[in-house]
């Protein structure tokens, strides 16, 4: 046997005639692993494989969503040509038609309505070129207010909170080359072992050299196996657990004075805050015992360096920003910031979720980190793009918000590139209405995502494996995407289309941009001067150098590893310390007798956000085919719920139907459920509209529920 099937091999092999490799990044998280895709072409198929190729960041790692990531732009769903809907079907109609039904469609709105009837919404999986342009194609070309993008339910929480504590917001304040030197690793709500696998060795090495790990997660994951200490607090928590840890810090005088005198301001006020809560009102809060919290500060307190990382766990509140200034908090207090082998990591999601948060797709913010209110950074933007400072629009709404406006019938048409908020938004019934009442949805997308089924018209978008462009990954590294692939059919770059729009509009002037390069360049300009400075970075030196570190602000300037070593990016060069409440001032869901249990939500290795790529590949989708809960079994047995059976969970937004899945490593009042899967399964029809007030991030991480046995059992 063993024989035969090595002959059959041999002649497979003998019979690949071609070849051809393309180089480019992984399609999903932040790590933005650089690989290859190899196609061999045999006598009568072609065949594909993908390989990861060495880097300074993911060092040729992949993890199992890469190594199959080409399954999703291969797959014979993908759209290829414009479609537009009519009589509720989708027809293929060609590029000119779909033009000119765009401009007939925008020109109407606007003529009635004015130019904020229109809105954008877009992106972190976009290059920072097509980041940079959707910004620039919402002020210019449609002169709308409204734009803002997916990560507003992302990264905004972990963006806001490093703005006002350190005045600049980049992810890792350090090279991941720093965390196998560590002594003390804080992981605050962050799953990196399935979220970001290929940055496992750095903590594992940290590990094997000593280090202590402290995980903060209601649940055991495969994250929280490599702690030394899991504080398992209740779902939304997060806040008061900073602030326990800090009392101890303050108590048994942990605290590096020279450090705070010199370099922070406000610590006085937290300090005094810090001192009127009481221990055993926190515990209560957050379920975690006091001796816990002194395990944590103590390690923390005394090893010399040490690190704190925080995700969406911690971040996907309606206290999120403040959680996270409150793990800030810790870091300054010990003096743990700007120093080799400590820092602070917001570990980004997306795959463009640092660079695509800096270049104008938010709501308030032009390029290079700068604001749409400041008067002076108007005028510079205003002259980058030749238009009159008072033609830029001011700021508009965030994500969740423009919504609300699509369903108050303000905004009547929208422009969305690569998002699916019909899936991914909270209060996910309500976000489907409202998709409904638009007169006019456009959508450029991969494939008929459960948003692009309410569209009018949908573009085809080309994908990793064909779009040229940069991306900014976890550690703010600018990495050029060097991708080739051919498209197929009629598809085109998200930037081409951006372009083809402002073309029909009348703005050819604006963008009649022929490469991503170009883009890139203008770009450097926008954002010279700014926070996020990409001045001195150029395609040449990204393929030289294997990635830039921003800020680079000239040709000769090597980028910024380490930030804060002598100042803070505040005007003073201080770092700010604010006390931060034990309680949300948008209360977050409580447990009542009708929803007895928290829900919590959140990723799992094999898919990714809500699943439109991921459930596609049919590796991927075979290790998960559908969703699931997972439940203490002490607690199903409570609501006489069986291992691996339908389950309904409700909430007072609506119910979904999962299959239980049993876990001794949950906290027995809470129930996780992923987020990957849509219609009946989708978690978020069960999560509220509420929003942090300071970054406008909804709690997705704490629910109130109640869940019964199987819809089939009680219905038959
Ligand atoms: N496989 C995979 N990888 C991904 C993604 C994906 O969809 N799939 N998405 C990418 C993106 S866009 C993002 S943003 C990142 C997200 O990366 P993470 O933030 O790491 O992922 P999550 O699973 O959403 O949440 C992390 C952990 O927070 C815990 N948690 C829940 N509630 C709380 C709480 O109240 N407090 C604390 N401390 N912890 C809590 C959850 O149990 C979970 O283990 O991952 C990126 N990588
Ligand atoms: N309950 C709950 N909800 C959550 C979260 C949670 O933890 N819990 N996490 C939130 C987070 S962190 C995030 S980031 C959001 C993400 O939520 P979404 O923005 O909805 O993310 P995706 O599912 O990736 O949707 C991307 C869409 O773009 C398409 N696409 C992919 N690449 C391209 C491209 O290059 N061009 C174009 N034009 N289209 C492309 C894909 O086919 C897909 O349809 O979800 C949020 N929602
Ligand atoms: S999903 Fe993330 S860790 Fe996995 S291969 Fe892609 S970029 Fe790398
Ligand atoms: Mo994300």
């Amino acid at each position: 046997m063993t024989e035969m099937l090595l002959k059959y091999f041999r002649e497979q092999q003998k019979q690949v005639e071609t070849e051809r490799i393309y180089n480019t990044q992984c399609p999903y998280c932040s790590m933005q692993c650089k690989m290859q895709l190899v196609e061999q072409t045999h006598v009568k198929r072609k065949t594909y494989k993908t390989i990861g190729t060495d880097n300074p960041t993911s060092q040729g790692r992949l993890c199992i969503k890469g190594m199959n990531a080409h399954q999703h732009p291969l797959h014979k769903d993908r759209i290829q040509y414009p479609l537009l809907k009519v009589n509720g079907e989708f027809v293929k109609i060609s590029w000119k038609e779909a033009l000119h039904y765009i401009k007939e469609n925008v020109t109407e709105i606007q003529e009635k309505n004015g130019a904020d009837a229109l809105g954008v919404y877009g992106s972190a999986s976009i290059t920072n070129e097509e980041a940079y342009l959707l910004g620039k194609f919402a002020r210019v070309a449609l002169k709308t207010k409204y734009i803002d993008y997916n990560g507003r339910l992302c990264m905004s929480a972990a963006a806001s909170a490093a703005s006002k504590t350190f005045g600049m917001d980049r992810g890792f304040t350090n090279s991941l080359q720093e965390i196998p030197f560590t002594e003390c690793i804080m992981l605050a709500g962050t799953n990196i072992a399935e979220c970001q696998p290929t940055i496992m060795p750095y903590f594992e090495k940290a590990k094997e050299n000593g280090a202590f790990i402290i995980a903060i997660d209601p649940r055991e994951t495969a994250t929280t196996k490599i702690a030394d200490l899991h504080l398992k607090l209740k779902p939304g928590s997060d806040a008061a657990l900073a602030n326990g840890i800090l009392k101890v810090l303050i108590e048994e005088n942990y605290l590096d004075e020279r450090f705070l005198q010199e370099r922070v301001n406000g610590f006085e006020e937290v300090i005094q805050y810090v001192a009127s809560l009481e221990f055993n009102i926190i515990e209560e809060i957050t379920g975690v015992p006091l001796e816990e919290m002194y395990q944590a500060a103590r390690m923390f307190g005394q090893r010399k360096t040490g690190m704190i990382f925080t995700a969406r766990g911690v971040e996907q509140q309606t206290d999120g920003s403040a959680a996270v200034q409150n793990f800030l908090n810790i870091l300054l207090s010990v003096g743990k910031i700007g120093k080799p082998r400590c820092g602070y990591g917001a570990i980004t999601g997306q795959g463009n979720g640092q660079g695509a948060r800096e270049h104008g797709q938010k709501a308030d913010q032009l390029p290079g980190y700068r604001s749409i209110e400041n008067h002076e950074h108007r005028m510079y933007i205003a002259d980058v793009w030749n238009i009159e400072e008072k033609d830029l629009p001011r700021k508009g709404v965030s994500a969740y918000e423009m919504i609300e406006k699509i369903h108050d019938g303000e905004i009547k048409g929208l422009f969305l590139m690569c998002s699916n908020p019909a899936v991914s938004n909270p209060n996910a019934n309500f976000v489907k209405k409202a998709f409904e009442k638009l007169e006019f949805l456009v959508v450029a997308d991969m494939f008929e995502s459960e948003t692009a089924k309410l569209a009018n018209l949908i573009l085809p978008a080309s994908s990793y494996l064909e779009d040229e462009g940069t991306m900014t990954n976890i550690e703010g590294r600018v990495t050029l995407r060097e991708a080739s692939f051919p498209c197929h059919g009629e598809i085109k770059h998200d930037w081409e289309i951006l372009c083809e729009i402002a073309k029909v509009l009348g703005k050819e002037e604006h963008f009649s941009f022929s490469s991503a390069e170009e883009i890139f360049n203008e770009l450097r300009i926008a954002s010279k001067g700014g926070i996020a400075d990409y001045s001195g970075i150029t395609y040449e030196r990204l393929r030289e150098e294997k990635g830039i570190l921003w800020p680079c602000r000239s040709l000769t300037d090597k980028g910024t590893e380490r930030l804060f070593e002598t100042r803070f990016a505040h005007s003073d060069g201080k770092a700010m310390m604010v006390p931060v409440s034990n309680q949300a001032i948008v209360p977050k869901a409580k447990i009542t007798e009708k929803y007895p249990l928290y829900l919590t939500t959140g990723r799992v290795m094999s898919h990714y956000l809500t699943g439109v790529q991921t459930r596609k590949s049919a590796s991927l989708s075979a290790r998960n085919f559908e969703s699931f809960m997972e439940i203490h079994p002490s607690t199903a047995k409570k609501y006489e719920i069986s291992n691996q059976e339908l389950v309904q969970i409700e909430s007072s937004y609506g119910r979904i139907v999962v299959r239980s899945k049993f876990s001794e490593g949950i906290r027995p009042d809470t129930v996780f459920v992923p987020f990957h899967w849509a219609d009946s399964q989708n978690v978020n029809n069960l999560v509220s509209e509420k929003l942090d007030p300071a970054c406008k991030m909804p709690g997705f991480k704490v629910s109130a529920v109640n869940i019964s046995p199987s819809v089939k059992r009680s219905s038959y």
